[in-house]
């Protein structure tokens, strides 16, 4: 089971003010209080949405406002009302506040409507305060501010199918051109370092959900870097479409390549092995790829695969191949579940917890943060590969470029957690 998480902030609507006013005419001097009521605060408002199957959209929009109530006016005139925001999420979506991690929501069925934070209340003009010994009030009620709260909200589900394969083979690229995911690509490894789901809509039989799993190395079913935990997302879906680079663009052989991930799938949990599996040969708009991808199949159809000549960039093969995988699903058998128990997985924390960096003494940094330390209990560092990612996440999380912007010099002292290290750039 995959935990879709994100954390968004949700912030309801005031209310307006209410107005002080008098009425004002010719040869009327002194009025009495006209001033309007403000306008009630729009609320924010979940609802569950059969159409959604991810979170997905959550990860560029992040900040959602209700209206705020507007001002009473002057002659009685009433502030408008605010608008609500409303959030569409997945059926099965819990909504927690972040901070104490309590359930504020949890939307179960479709159509589902629950107010998160009600709009704050208009405040009432100068007209309502006017008694008989104080007949010109110079005084309205402030509209009520409204609440606001980082709110996480997760979704547990199972991705029928999983994209299995070493690192920079393709995934990401196949993932984006099959569903309305949008993952980084690049033309590295580890681009991706947390699963990425999207949804395959019905065109091949019923709609199934892919997941972009991040590359696997070798040496993974031992743990090295973060093998345990991709292999764990593996774990979590029924049917694995196994890319493989037929280019061989990184210069090794793509039928060995096969057989190292699934030595890996093996060693980690036998199991794994006897899932579907195809083969799906990426990269063939490469003229290098073509005998390879005959090697791939005289090799692998041999032993029961299919194997799927494809281009994820240029859309080449792709409707095959989905047709394929579409049709094992329809054979599922429908008593395999994973049920996996429920793990805090905090990929919210890794992508969204800031750091702090500090310079304890001269020429001696210190770095923390929930993200870099989850980070660095899960690779390690003694290994080529180990130290390559570690490498990159201080480099994408922006971590290198903040300690230079405190002024840290060639041969400074780093500290993260447990490891110290000297600063080279
Ligand atoms: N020529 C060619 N390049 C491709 C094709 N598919 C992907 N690429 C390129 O290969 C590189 C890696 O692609 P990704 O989709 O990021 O690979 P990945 O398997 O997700 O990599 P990790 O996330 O690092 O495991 C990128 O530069 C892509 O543009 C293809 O069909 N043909
Ligand atoms: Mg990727």
């Amino acid at each position: 089971m995959f935990v879709d998480r994100v954390k968004i902030h949700v912030k309801g609507g005031n209310g307006g003010n209410g107005m002080v006013s008098f009425f004002r005419a010719k040869y009327i001097t002194h009025g009495g209080p006209d001033g309007g009521d403000g306008g009630k605060g729009g609320s924010v408002i979940f609802i569950g949405d059969e159409g959604l199957n991810t979170l997905m959209d959550f990860r560029y929009k992040r900040v959602f406002k209700a209206q705020n109530g507007e001002d009473g006016g002057k002659r009685n005139c009433f502030g408008k009302d605010g608008e609500n925001i409303i959030i569409r999420v997945p059926v099965g979506t819990v909504i927690r506040e972040a901070q104490s991690g309590k359930v504020m929501a949890d939307i179960n069925k479709a159509g589902e409507e629950k107010i998160l934070i009600l709009g704050g209340k208009g405040g009432k003009g100068n007209q309502h305060f006017a008694t008989p010994t104080r007949q010109a009030p110079r005084y309205a009620e402030r509209g009520r501010t409204s609440k606001e709260y980082d709110v996480i909200l997760e979704l547990k589900l199972i991705a029928d199918v999983g994209l299995i394969g070493f690192p920079n083979v393709g995934k990401s690229t196949l993932l984006s051109m099959v569903t309305n995911a949008n993952p980084k690509i690049a033309n590295y490894h580890f681009t991706t370092l947390s699963p990425n789901l999207g949804v395959v809509q019905g065109r091949f039989g019923d709609s199934f959900v892919l997941a972009d799993i991040p590359g696997l190395v070798e040496g993974a079913s031992e743990g090295i870097g973060l093998g345990h935990e991709f292999l764990r997302h593996v774990e979590r879906t029924k049917v694995f479409i196994h890319v493989v680079d037929a280019a061989g663009v990184e210069g090794d052989d793509p039928v060995e390549n096969v057989g190292k991930i699934n030595r890996e799938l093996e060693e980690y949990n036998s199991e794994l092995l006897k899932r579907p599996q195809v083969i799906a040969a990426n990269k063939t708009d490469i003229p290098e790829a073509a005998e390879n991808v005959l090697r791939l199949k005289e090799v692998y159809e041999k032993e029961g695969f299919q194997v799927f000549p494809i281009s994820a960039a240029t859309n080449k093969g792709l409707d095959e191949l989905l047709s394929a995988v579409a049709a094992i699903l329809r054979d599922y058998p429908e008593d395999i579940i994973f049920e996996e128990e429920y793990e805090e997985y905090d990929e919210v924390a890794v992508d969204i917890e800031p750091f702090t960096i500090e310079e304890v003494e001269n020429g001696y940094f210190v770095v923390t943060g929930v993200g870099v330390e989850k980070m660095i209990g899960y690779t390690n560092i003694e290994t080529e590969k180990g130290f390559a990612f570690f490498q990159k996440y201080l480099k994408e999380k922006g971590i290198i470029e903040a300690l230079e912007e405190k002024g840290i010099q060639q041969g400074d002292t780093v500290r993260i957690y447990d490891l110290e290290f000297e600063f080279w750039n």
